[in-house]
C-alpha cells in the first residue's frame, strides 16, 4: 500500500503538477508579452523589459495579450483543480508527513547545499532529502499563493478584501509576478539537477518508483505518453474552429463566457463597491485609446440619444445640462487597464442607475446596455447590473476639472466594475437591449464582460 501511495504521489508531481504549472506560466507569458510596465529592475533602474524590443523582432511573434488572458483564464481552472485535489490528497494519504519540513531538516539542508557544491559529504537521505523537502513544499506553497494573488488581480473589486489583504492591486500584481520568477527559477535549477542525476532517476521519477523493473518502466513511459496524447487532444479541442478575423478561437471563448456565468452567479453583487481613495493617492491618468474621437467635437453641438427598451427609434436627444440636473456624485476609484496599468483616479458625474430611472424609465428590465461614440468608432456593451452599480457613473468632471477632449469630453462612462476598454470616451449614443450590443474589444479577442 506504501508503495502504490508513493507511485501516486511522485507521479502526480511530475506527469500533472509539472505541466500544470508549466501551461499556466506559458500563458501568464503571453500577458507579460502585451506592455511595458513589466520589467525587472530596482527603483528608476530597469534591468529586462517583459519583453525588451529584440525579442520581438527576433521571433516574430505580435503582442498577444487577449489570447493571453483568455488562455490562462482557462488554465487556472485546471491549476485550482488540480491544486486543491493534489493537496487534498496529500493530507487525506498523510504523505504530507514526509514532504513537509521539521526543524532538523534545516540543519541538514545545509549539509546538502555544501554537498552539491563539493563541499561536503551527503548527509543520510530519507525519501525526500532536506532541501527537497523545503523546496517542494516551498513550491506548494507559492502554487497556493500564485492563485490568491491571481484572483486577487482577476476580481479587484468582487474579491476587494483578498486584493487589499494582499496589498491592494498593484502589490498584488508585484507579488504574483514574483512568484512566476521564483517558478521559473526553481525549474531551472530542478532540470539541472535532473539533468546531473542522470538517466536512472529520470527514469524512476517517471515510473514512480525507486527501483524500477524494466517491464514497469515500460508501462510507465506508455501512460506517460498517453496522457501527452490526451493532452494534446484537450489543447486541440481548444483551439479548433477558424476564429473570426481578430477574434481568439471559439471554443477558447466559450470557457470566457463560462467563467462569466461563474462570477455572475456566484460572486457578482452590486453591494460589492470598488476601493476608494483619499485625494493624496490621486495619479496622473494616461490619455489612452482615441477611437471615436478624431473628430473635433463641438460642444453646443453634441445631444446624448437615447433609444428605451423595446422602443424602435432614440425618442430623447439630451443636452449636457439636462444630464447635470441628476444628482451628482463623486468617486476616487483606481482605473484599470488591461494593458497592466492602473491609475487612481477622481470622477464626478450622475449615476447611470438614475440618468435610466430618469429618462428611460422601465429600461432596467433590458439586459444589456449599448453605448457608442458620435461617429459610432467606438462601442461597447455592458450588462445590466454592472451599469446599475452605484459606482457606475456618466461624468463630465475628473479630477476636479471638465473632462478634456482626450479623456472624453463632454460625457463618459465610468465603470469600476470593468476594466479601462468598457469605459466609453464621448458617448453620442445610450440605448437599452436584450441582445449583446457588439463591443469593440470584445471583437479583438478580449472577454466581453471584462468585468473586476
Ligand atoms: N471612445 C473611446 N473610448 C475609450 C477608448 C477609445 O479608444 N475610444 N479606449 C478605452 C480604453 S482601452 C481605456 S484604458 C480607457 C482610457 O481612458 P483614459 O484615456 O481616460 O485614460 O478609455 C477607454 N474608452
Ligand atoms: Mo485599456
Amino acid at each position: 500500500m506504501l508503495l502504490l501511495k508513493h507511485r501516486l504521489a511522485t507521479r502526480w508531481h511530475h506527469w500533472i503538477n509539472f505541466p500544470v504549472l508549466s501551461l499556466m506560466i506559458l500563458s501568464g507569458l503571453f500577458i507579460y508579452w502585451a506592455w511595458d510596465p513589466y520589467r525587472i529592475g530596482f527603483g528608476e533602474t530597469t534591468l529586462l523589459h517583459m519583453f525588451p524590443d529584440w525579442f520581438y523582432k527576433f521571433s516574430g511573434i505580435g503582442k498577444k495579450l487577449s489570447l493571453g488572458m483568455a488562455m490562462h483564464f482557462v488554465f487556472g481552472w485546471v491549476f485550482a483543480l488540480n491544486g486543491i485535489a493534489y493537496v487534498a490528497y496529500m493530507w487525506l494519504s498523510g504523505e504530507w508527513r514526509e514532504l513537509l519540513p521539521d526543524a532538523k531538516c534545516f540543519r541538514q539542508a545545509i549539509a546538502v547545499v555544501k554537498h552539491d557544491l563539493g563541499l561536503g559529504p551527503l548527509p543520510p537521505q530519507g525519501r525526500y532529502n532536506a532541501a527537497q523537502r523545503i523546496t517542494y513544499s516551498a513550491v506548494i506553497a507559492m502554487g497556493g499563493l500564485s492563485l490568491l494573488t491571481g484572483l486577487a488581480i482577476y476580481k479587484p473589486v468582487q474579491l476587494a478584501w483578498l486584493t487589499s489583504l494582499l496589498g491592494g492591486y498593484q502589490w498584488a500584481r508585484w507579488e504574483h509576478f514574483w512568484l512566476t520568477m521564483g517558478f521559473i527559477g526553481f525549474f531551472g535549477i530542478h532540470v539541472a539537477q535532473v539533468i546531473r542525476a542522470g538517466w536512472v532517476n529520470f527514469r524512476s521519477m517517471v515510473a514512480g518508483y525507486d527501483d524500477v523493473a524494466p517491464s514497469r518502466s515500460r508501462r510507465a513511459f506508455l501512460a506517460l505518453g498517453g496522457g501527452a496524447v490526451a493532452a494534446f487532444a484537450g489543447a486541440g479541442w481548444l483551439f479548433s474552429g477558424k476564429p473570426e478575423e481578430g477574434d481568439i478561437p471559439p471554443n477558447l471563448r466559450n470557457v470566457l463566457k463560462f467563467n462569466e456565468r461563474v462570477v455572475r452567479s456566484a460572486l457578482y453583487d452590486n453591494a460589492n463597491l470598488a476601493p476608494t481613495f483619499p485625494a493624496s493617492a490621486i495619479g496622473k491618468l494616461k490619455a489612452n485609446g482615441v477611437e471615436g474621437l478624431e473628430e473635433e467635437l463641438v460642444p453646443a453641438a453634441w445631444r446624448l440619444e437615447v433609444r428605451p427598451y423595446q422602443a424602435s427609434e432614440f425618442t430623447r436627444k439630451l443636452t449636457l445640462d439636462e444630464i447635470k440636473a441628476l444628482p451628482r456624485y463623486e468617486e476616487t476609484i483606481e482605473f484599470k487597464c488591461v494593458e497592466g496599468w492602473s491609475t487612481v483616479t477622481q470622477f464626478a458625474g450622475a449615476r447611470l442607475s438614475d440618468f435610466t430611472a430618469r429618462f428611460a424609465p422601465g429600461s432596467e428590465r433590458a439586459a444589456c446596455i449599448g453605448m457608442n461614440t458620435p461617429d459610432e468608432v467606438y462601442y461597447v456593451g455592458i450588462d445590466m447590473p454592472s451599469a446599475l452599480h452605484p459606482q457606475t457613473l456618466l461624468a463630465w468632471e475628473m479630477n476636479g476639472q471638465p473632462l478634456t477632449d482626450e479623456h472624453g469630453a463632454p460625457l463618459r462612462l465610468v465603470i469600476p466594475v470593468k476594466y479601462g476598454i468598457k469605459n466609453i470616451k464621448r458617448i453620442g449614443r445610450i440605448w437599452y437591449t436584450d441582445a449583446r450590443p457588439a463591443d469593440y474589444w470584445a471583437e479583438y479577442g478580449y472577454d466581453w464582460y471584462a468585468g473586476l
